[in-house]
This record gives C-alpha cells, structure tokens and sequence, in this order.
C-alpha cells in the first residue's frame, strides 16, 4: 500500500508534537523545572527537545545526500548540538567530541565501550521508516547504521530497528496485531524481545493495561529496552482512541515522557495522517510539515513509495 502524504506531515509531526508536549513531564522535579525556564520559545510556544531535532538532522541529512551519508550526518548532529536542548549525558559529551574534529567511529565508544544503550537513536529512526516507507530489508540496514553513528550499542541499535519498523507498519497501515508481529521477527537481542511479545500477548488479549502495570513490565526510562517496547505498546494500543488519550497515557506512565511521546507519537500519526492530530501550536510546525512534504517527495521519485 501507497503512504498517503497526510501520513508523512501526520508522523513528523506526531514525533514533534509529542516531544514538545511531553517534554514538561520528563523525568524528575529537578529536570521539570529547568524545563519551566527553557520549554517556552521567544514567542510562547512550546520548544522541542533532543528527539525532534536530532530527527530533523536526519531527515534533512538524508535529503541532502539523497542516501545515508553516516561521516555527513555525524557533522550535522555535532552542528545542531545545542545544551537547551536538553540531549541524554553521553549523548552530549559524544557530539562535542565530535564538532571537535573526533571520528565519530571512535567518539561513539570513547564514552561507553561498546557504546550508548539509550533511546537516542529510536526516537530518531521514524525519519528511517519515511525515507524507506515499504521496504522492510533496506529499512533495518538503513537504520543500523543510522544508529551506530551515536548508538554503537547492540541495544541502542536494535530500539531504533523496534522503532523504525513499526512506524514503517503504520504507514502501511497494517493492523497491530501484523505491526507487532514484524518488529519481534527482526529483533536478536533478549531483552528487546521479552518486551515485545509481553506487549504482543497484551494486544492480541484486547484489554488495555493500567499504566502503572506498562510502567513495570515494559518500563519507562532512557534506555533503549526500557521504552521502545513501551512506546509500540502504547501506540498501536491507541489506535482506535484519540491522540490526546496517547499523550495522557504517556503522562501516567512517567519517565521518559518526551521520547516515548515522540515514538509512539510519530507511529499513531503515520497510521492517523495529520488531519487527526490536535492543532496545537509548537516550535517551527510549518517548518516540520514541510520537511514532511519534501521527504515524501524524494521517496516518490526514488520509487520507494
Ligand atoms: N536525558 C534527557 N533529559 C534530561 C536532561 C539532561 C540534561 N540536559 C543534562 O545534560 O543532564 N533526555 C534525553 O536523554 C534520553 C536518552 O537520550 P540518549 O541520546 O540515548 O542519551 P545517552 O546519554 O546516550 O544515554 C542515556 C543514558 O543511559 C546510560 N547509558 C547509555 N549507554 C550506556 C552504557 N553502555 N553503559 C552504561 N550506561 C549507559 C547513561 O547514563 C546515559 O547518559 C532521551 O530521553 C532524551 O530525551
Ligand atoms: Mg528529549
Ligand atoms: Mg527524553
């Protein structure tokens, strides 16, 4: 099945509205009240985090390059590194080794040695799933790679995949049921996989689960295995309810808010198109919706669409 464009602008913006809207309920007392000073722009609106910007990096590296261009893309997260951004610790220290002329081969394992497990390079990996919108193969190299530049870690790498590939099944609209069931097929690591096919059996049961029990069983931290299970639980579980119903649910999960907003976010738009998310004003929304547009443009002419 064809993506429509409605849902590119619905999953760029899904990612960025959940981001933006999320970000205030990050972490703990001390993480919500800087964001109190730095959550607002100049104009009032409410300012995206690490999640959306590393994301726009990527889509407009991959527009510029018409490819993944892995030593391209490394300079321009080190570019758009910015501390009010609010990026993960090892993140940070990682891309200013980088803009300080670093290998990004090296400086992705110079913090941790087999490198980050967070979920830095899942909440990125939509962007992948719209570059690649229907081939599933090209879209878990393309994605592995995407990771490794900031994510060397097997698990870092393999949320971004979970990621990845169920946004790529909401833009085929697949029911949750067969989004699910393609994401365990391309996981490898234990830990990813025991989450998901708890969150599998959750779905195929029909009852929703409390978020105090998704909090427990599929978690709600940075950390790759800690989320992204969460984040396509969440998602494809709101499939037949509104996108404000999502965010409040993320809200009670607690965490990671931002980041499993984002993901989960940008996979209920990209199944929902944009006509269904909230109108709400954030950062540089026509800006999102037209990279969006441009990104769909270029799959169509790569014959990807
Ligand atoms: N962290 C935040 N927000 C809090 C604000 C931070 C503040 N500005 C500050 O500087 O203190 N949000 C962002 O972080 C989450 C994860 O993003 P990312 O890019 O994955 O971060 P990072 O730093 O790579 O990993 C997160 C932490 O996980 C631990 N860790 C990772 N790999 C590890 C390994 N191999 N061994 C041991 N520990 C590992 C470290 O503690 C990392 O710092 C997102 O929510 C994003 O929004
Ligand atoms: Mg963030
Ligand atoms: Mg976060």
């Amino acid at each position: 099945m064809i993506p429509e464009p409605s849902a590119y602008s619905g999953c760029l913006l899904g990612l960025a509205l959940g981001d933006a809207l999320g970000a205030p309920f990050e972490g703990g007392v001390l993480e919500r009240a800087l964001w109190r000073l730095l959550g607002s722009t100049p104009q009032g609106l409410p300012r995206w985090t690490d999640d959306t910007r590393m994301s726009l990096d990527l889509a407009e590296s991959l527009l510029a390059c018409r490819a993944l261009d892995p030593d391209e893309l490394a300079r321009r997260f080190a570019a758009s590194y910015r501390w009010s951004r609010g990026y993960g610790p090892s993140t940070a220290r990682l891309l200013q080794r980088i803009r300080q002329g670093e290998d990004w081969r090296i400086a992705a394992k110079a913090i941790h040695p087999q490198g980050s497990y967070g979920n830095g390079a899942a909440m990125r990996a939509p962007v992948v799933a719209l570059h690649c919108p229907s081939d599933l193969a090209t879209l878990v190299h393309i994605t592995r790679e995407q990771a490794r530049v900031t994510h060397a870690h097997p698990l870092g790498v393999e949320g971004a995949v979970m990621i990845a590939v169920a946004t790529q099944g909401a833009l085929q609209h697949l029911p949750p049921a067969d989004v699910i069931s393609t994401v365990r097929q391309n996981l490898q690591e234990p830990k990813m996989l025991a989450r998901v096919e708890l969150a599998a059996r959750w779905l195929m049961g029909g009852a929703s689960q409390q978020a105090v029990i998704v909090r427990r069983e599929l978690g709600n931290g940075i950390a790759a295995p800690d989320s992204c299970a969460t984040a396509v639980y969440i998602a494809l579980s709101h499939f037949d309810r509104s996108f404000e119903d999502l965010l409040t649910f993320v809200r009670a999960v607690r965490g990671d808010v931002d980041t499993i907003s984002a993901m989960a976010g940008a996979i209920w738009g990209a199944r929902h198109g944009v006509c269904a998310l909230p109108v709400t004003p954030i950062e540089a929304r026509d800006d999102i919706l037209a990279m969006a547009q441009r990104l769909y443009v270029q799959a169509q002419h790569k014959g990807k669409v």
